[in-house]
């Protein structure tokens, strides 16, 4: 599949994850515009293989076929949230203002890929995907019409898919639930002496790796800076929703929030469906 756009970049992404928030927040903050092209779970499987091709990173907790995937203005097509950040970084800012100024901040973004992602991923869906009211508003709201309506049709097929690939069991659910804890309370330990960010003192991936692959199970809202729909906390599971709130009272999770409010950067080139600050 080719890019639509040429000469621009486009962004081949499931709107909701939070892998792909980590690339969208970094092309907001350099001011990059970019089209989105939408994939859902699952559905994915019939678009994505085209835009990557033989390429395409295959880890512990993802196909080669995952999202997010760059094209590029120059054509090349580039797979796996860090790898496209290490790309805008090396190609726009210069070597003072890199994301990845150190081998611990590479370490840390790896830790939070392989881990809290995962972790924060399987417990919204331990409590979501079962829920197809829930589900159904996620795809209405993240993709165009005619996918979300393939998509309702594939549910119960896609679910049950999902809830293998990704390990969505109770045991599962609660060793993620103790994983993330620990990573707030770590964070919180490393912010304890006054610091503003992670390292060097200013913003690095390891920051935006956190605030979106641990920050997503807040269920941070557009209005707060996520750019998608993720469901509103007063429509989950309760359990969820008090997990949600445990984690916006922790320290580390208000300065996710901080984050997002103030080193997120704008969208330049809005995506559709358009995101409302009122979802129905
Ligand atoms: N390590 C990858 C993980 C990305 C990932 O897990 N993406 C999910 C969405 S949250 C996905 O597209 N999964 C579908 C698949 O693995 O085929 C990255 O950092 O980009």
């Amino acid at each position: 599949m080719h890019n639509q756009h040429k000469g621009e970049y486009t962004l081949t992404s499931i709107r909701f994850s939070h892998y792909v928030e980590k690339v969208r927040w970094t092309l907001d903050r350099l001011g990059i515009p970019y089209h989105e092209r939408y994939v859902l779970p699952v559905m994915h499987f019939f678009i994505t293989p085209f835009i990557v091709r033989g390429s395409g990173h295959r880890d512990s907790q993802s196909t080669r076929f995952s999202t997010p995937i760059l094209s590029t203005d120059e054509g090349q097509v580039i797979a796996k949230s860090t790898a496209i950040m290490h790309y805008l970084s090396d190609r726009y800012l210069k070597k003072e203002y890199s994301l990845f100024p150190s081998q611990d901040v590479i370490n840390l973004d790896n830790q939070f890929n392989e881990n809290l992602g995962p972790a924060t991923r399987r417990i919204l869906y331990y409590y979501s995907l079962n829920k197809p009211e829930i589900m159904f508003k996620l795809a209405d709201n993240n993709a165009g019409a005619i996918q979300a309506g393939v998509y309702k049709l594939l549910y119960p097929l896609s679910r049950r898919l999902m809830a293998k690939a990704l390990e969505i069991t109770q045991a599962e659910a609660e060793q993620s639930l103790e994983h993330v804890f620990k990573a707030y309370d770590d964070i919180e330990d490393r912010l304890s002496d006054g610091r503003q960010f992670l390292f060097e003192n200013r913003l690095t991936a390891a920051d935006i790796s956190f605030a979106c692959l641990g920050g997503i199970l807040m269920l941070p809202t557009v209005q707060e800076g996520y750019a998608a729909y993720l469901p509103p906390i007063n429509e989950v599971d309760p359990k969820l929703a008090e997990i949600a709130h445990q984690l916006r009272d922790h320290k580390a999770g208000q300065w996710a929030l901080s984050l997002f409010r103030e080193y997120r950067g704008q969208r330049i080139l809005p995506g559709k469906p358009l995101l409302k600050a009122s979802p129905n």
